[in-house]
Formats: C-alpha cells, sequence, structure tokens
C-alpha cells in the first residue's frame, strides 16, 4: 500500500516536546473561552479528575512489587498529554481531542472461537476482576519512552473468563468506531484500531489490561474505559479504548501492518539491534527529562518473554 500522509513520527521532535504541549494547552483555553469565564479549574483538569467514575472506590488497587523500574516514574501530567491516539490526533496533544471519548456506558464483546459469546458493561467487567498496581516502562517504536503506574488485571484472567476453544491461535482486540466522536476517523486510516496476540503472548504474565494508572481511572489520552499494554513489545502493540476481543484460527490484519506494512509487522518486540527502516531503536528518549538510554532487548522484560519467541526466528520478530 502506498501512504501519502504523514505518520506522527515523521512530525518533527520539536513540535513534540512538553513545551509545545504547554503552549497548546494555553492555546486551547484561550480558544475555548475559559479563560474569559474564569474557569479554568472546571474545563481544563477533566483528564485527572476521574471522581466520577463508577469504578473510582477501586482505586488505589495494591502494588504487584514483583515489577521494579530502573528509572523514576514519567510524572503523571507529562505521560498524560504526550500520547499516540489517532482516532484524536496525528498530533502528540491528542490528549486534548481524547475529552470528547465518552466512556459511560461501554460494553466489551468477546466473540469469535469461545464456549460462549458475551458482552459485558465495563464496570462489570472490572469489579470481576483483580485489579492491581504494576510499574512498567512503555517504548514507543519512535524511539521515546515512559514508565507508568498501571493499574489493571493480567490478561491471562480475562482469557480464562472467555473459556477460548482449542482451535483459537490468536486474540484480536479492536477499538471503538465512531467517527463523529473521534475526527481522527474521518481520516485515511484502516478504521477501526486492531491489534492482535498470540495466544502464548496473551497468556504471559506481563499481557496486562489496563482500566486506571497514576492510581485512579485511566485518563481518556490513556486509551480509557480499557487498554492493553504489552511492555515487551513497542507501544504501537498497545491497543486502545477496546470494545471488542476475538479469539481466531487465523492471523489478524493489524492496524499498523495494513498501514504500513513494510515498517510496522505483527510481531514487534523491541530490539535495540534491529533498526526501523528509517531510524536507529539503539537508544531512547525519556520523556520529561534530557535524558536518553540505550535501549533494551525486549525492553527489559526478557526473563519474561524470551521463550514465547523460540522456534520463530524465521519471522520478521522485531519491526
Ligand atoms: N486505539 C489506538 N491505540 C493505540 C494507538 C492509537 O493511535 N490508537 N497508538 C499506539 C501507540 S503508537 C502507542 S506508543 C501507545 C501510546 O500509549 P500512551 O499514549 O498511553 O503512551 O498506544 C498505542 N495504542
Ligand atoms: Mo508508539
Amino acid at each position: 500500500m502506498h501512504i501519502i500522509h504523514k505518520k506522527g513520527w515523521e512530525i518533527p521532535e520539536r513540535e513534540a516536546t512538553p513545551e509545545s504541549v504547554a503552549f497548546n494547552r494555553r492555546a486551547f483555553i484561550k480558544a475555548s473561552g475559559l479563560l474569559g469565564a474564569g474557569a479554568i479549574g472546571a474545563g481544563w483538569p477533566k483528564i485527572s479528575l476521574a471522581a466520577t467514575d463508577p469504578t473510582a472506590s477501586l482505586y488505589p488497587a495494591k502494588r504487584n512489587e514483583a515489577f521494579t523500574l530502573d528509572r523514576p516514574l514519567t510524572p503523571e501530567q507529562t505521560a498524560s498529554r504526550y500520547n499516540n491516539f489517532y482516532e484524536f490526533s496525528l498530533s502528540k496533544s491528542a490528549f486534548m481531542q481524547a475529552e470528547a471519548l465518552k466512556t459511560r456506558p461501554w460494553t466489551v464483546k468477546i466473540d469469535g472461537l469461545v464456549e460462549k459469546p458475551m458482552e459485558l458493561g465495563i464496570d462489570d467487567l472490572i469489579k470481576a476482576m483483580p485489579l492491581e498496581e504494576r510499574l512498567y516502562r512503555h517504548r514507543c517504536v519512535e524511539a521515546w519512552s515512559m514508565t507508568m503506574p498501571w493499574t489493571g488485571f493480567p490478561l491471562k484472567k480475562l482469557v480464562d473468563y472467555a473459556k477460548p476453544l482449542g482451535s483459537a491461535k490468536f486474540v484480536r482486540f479492536e477499538t471503538f468506531l465512531d467517527p463523529k466522536m473521534a475526527p481522527g476517523q474521518r481520516g485515511f486510516f484502516p478504521w477501526p484500531y486492531v491489534e492482535a496476540l498470540t495466544m502464548a503472548e496473551a497468556t504471559n504474565d506481563l499481557a496486562l489490561m489496563v482500566t486506571g494508572a497514576y492510581g485512579k481511572p485511566l485518563a481518556n489520552s490513556f486509551g480509557a474505559p480499557l487498554r492493553l499494554h504489552t511492555p515487551w513489545k513497542y507501544g504501537f502493540k498497545s491497543a486502545k479504548s477496546i470494545v471488542k476481543i476475538s479469539f481466531v484460527e487465523k492471523r489478524p490484519e493489524t492496524f499498523w501492518e495494513a498501514s504500513g506494512p513494510g515498517e510496522y509487522g505483527f510481531w514487534a518486540n523491541v530490539n535495540p539491534q534491529v533498526p526501523h527502516p528509517r531510524w536507529s531503536q539503539a537508544s531512547e528518549e525519556i520523556i520529561g527529562t534530557n535524558d536518553r538510554k540505550p535501549t533494551l532487548l525486549f525492553n527489559g522484560y526478557g526473563e519474561y518473554v524470551a521463550d514465547l519467541y523460540k522456534g520463530l526466528e524465521k519471522e520478521n520478530l522485531y519491526i
């Protein structure tokens, strides 16, 4: 496929710094008339105020101490305002447009090769699952990284709950489709957003369904009310705002494979020695700092996941 539009990561880094986020914030407040109304507090910090969320009382969840970091946490205001969320914008300030994301009512469909397909209200699902907090590193294919305190439950628990049939080989995740709500979906991309994992990846200890961050329900920009995070893979594998989880036999075509097959493959495991066709993956910019660090194989999570890829040497496992 010939892609004629610009990808988010072709935007010069300058435009994607926290400084420009701060600038955009002022522009946004001005444009929305909030300054004049003297109501900045009412209009602006909604992304960090989740008190009205029906699951708010479940947070903060107990931290699982098994997952530790080699660097400080990214401040919440930095992490929740520097996002890839193409449904809303190709710019890192998608968090502003993502305020339009309506997260209730929200239903998650589980279908495909399962004993009994079902539809679950998001609040019932979250209450049925064991929430815990995990400190995870996040490595975007664009060569930047963050560290977040996610709250969520192991994807494995949801797989057990769904009772897949033996014939299921992949788990497919689909994001909402609503071009009225999400301006990016009016543009040229193979919507809705789709990601997928093998069953072995999905039932690995690390694969986390995320419902909250920083000790409260997920801010819209992080992909509320339910997103995936697979920290050993490039960030694009971690689908946001999921409405459907399907168990399938055939390997699904994913959003990024369909958009740029030569650049974003199915596996997308982090490997500093395998460059992206257009840039090096050897190191990463730590967002919110002036630091770069060397990138680690499997983003430092090899002890959990390296075994998953034995026998797959012929596949293009990295990018
Ligand atoms: N639905 C959807 N999910 C998505 C994306 C997206 O544009 N839409 N971007 C991906 C990419 S490229 C990254 S790096 C992460 C960003 O997650 P964050 O904004 O919480 O850091 O979300 C991933 N999941
Ligand atoms: Mo990414």
